[in-house]
């Protein structure tokens, strides 16, 4: 099978993160740029920058990150935030704006108002969060109706299909296997929504809630399974050794494994050991097979 590969937006620098936040509200830029050449080392494609909704300084902190990343790394920047105002400050310095990402455009008719024309003046990748004004899409349909507003509203504005992150919005596995497998079904569906366009997921989501130790395991079994439909890239902790090598394609025996169990290939699992038997497991659990627990991996 081909080597598939995954464009990693490092997610770590973040104003909820320890080592981040309290760098970004106190403007110390050594943090920052430390973690920023760390992500860079460990093969990030993105830096994503992260502010949260900033309701207070938005204007003035996102630029600050901006210049701080910057001034140590070229590495492509990804801005996070849901201040609309903040966005559109930060974009106001950002170097390298055709290779950015705007992260995110949701489909509430605000957010797109105000966003699209400041995605379209900098000639940005932007993420399409499948996102509406009543929340959370319910199944594969509302995101694909959710995908095609979207696009037709960045394509009038002259954003080509090529430049558009589709994220169809992980939920944790503690919801249950069926939205997960929905927003799989999205991802499958996408190349007919919108020819040519790109996807992402803010992969940790899948995780939440459930014991920190265990976390990495779904994390890594779950980017294997969207890989099968294409995803582009993902927002990941790139602090994640085994993740990384699996965005790099270097972990192409699991990738065939979980690829095949997915075809309906169940493989002899009285022959797997080490990371095999934990991606066997734990593709069970996420893909519904299993019920979950936080003992699945001990079963
Ligand atoms: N989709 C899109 N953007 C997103 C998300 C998404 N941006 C935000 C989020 N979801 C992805 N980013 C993060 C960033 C950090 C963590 C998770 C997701 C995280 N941080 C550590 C934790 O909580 O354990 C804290 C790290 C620290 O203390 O340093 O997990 O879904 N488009």
């Amino acid at each position: 099978m081909a080597i598939i590969t995954v464009q990693a937006i490092a997610e770590s620098i973040n104003i909820m993160g320890k080592r981040s936040g309290g760098a970004m509200k106190e403007r110390i830029p050594g943090p920052i740029q430390e973690m920023a050449q760390e992500e860079t080392a460990a093969g990030a494609t993105y830096l994503d920058l992260n502010i949260g909704p900033a309701r207070k300084d938005g204007v003035e902190l996102l630029p600050w990150v901006v210049e701080t990343v910057q001034s140590c790394v070229d590495t492509p920047l990804c801005l996070d935030t849901t201040n609309t105002d903040a966005m559109a400050a930060g974009f106001k310095v950002v170097k390298n704006k055709t290779g950015a990402i705007m992260n995110s455009i949701s489909a509430q008719p605000e957010r797109m108002e105000k966003l699209i024309p400041v995605a379209a003046e900098a000639g940005c990748n932007v993420i399409a969060l499948l996102w509406g004004p009543d929340g959370m899409p319910r199944d594969s349909n509302e995101r694909a109706s959710m995908a095609v507003d979207l696009m037709m509203a960045l394509s009038e504005a002259g954003i080509p299909n090529e430049k558009m992150l589709f994220d169809p919005i992980a939920t944790p596995i503690t919801l249950g296997a069926d939205q997960i497998a929905s927003g799989l079904e999205f991802l499958m569906m996408l190349q007919d929504i919108a020819p040519g366009a790109g996807s992402t997921v803010g992969l940790s989501n899948v995780s939440n809630g459930v014991a920190e130790h265990l976390r990495k395991y779904l994390d890594r079994t779950y980017l294997i399974m969207l890989m099968k439909y294409g995803i582009k890239t993902a927002i990941v902790n790139a602090y994640d050794k085994e993740l990384m090598a699996i965005c790099k394609g270097e972990r192409q025996d699991f990738v065939d494994l979980v690829h095949g169990m997915m075809d309906g290939n169940e493989p002899d699992s009285s022959q797997l050991t080490g990371a095999a038997l934990e991606h066997y497991k734990t593709y069970k659990v996420l893909s519904g097979q299993a019920v979950f627990s936080e003992s699945w991996l001990n079963l």
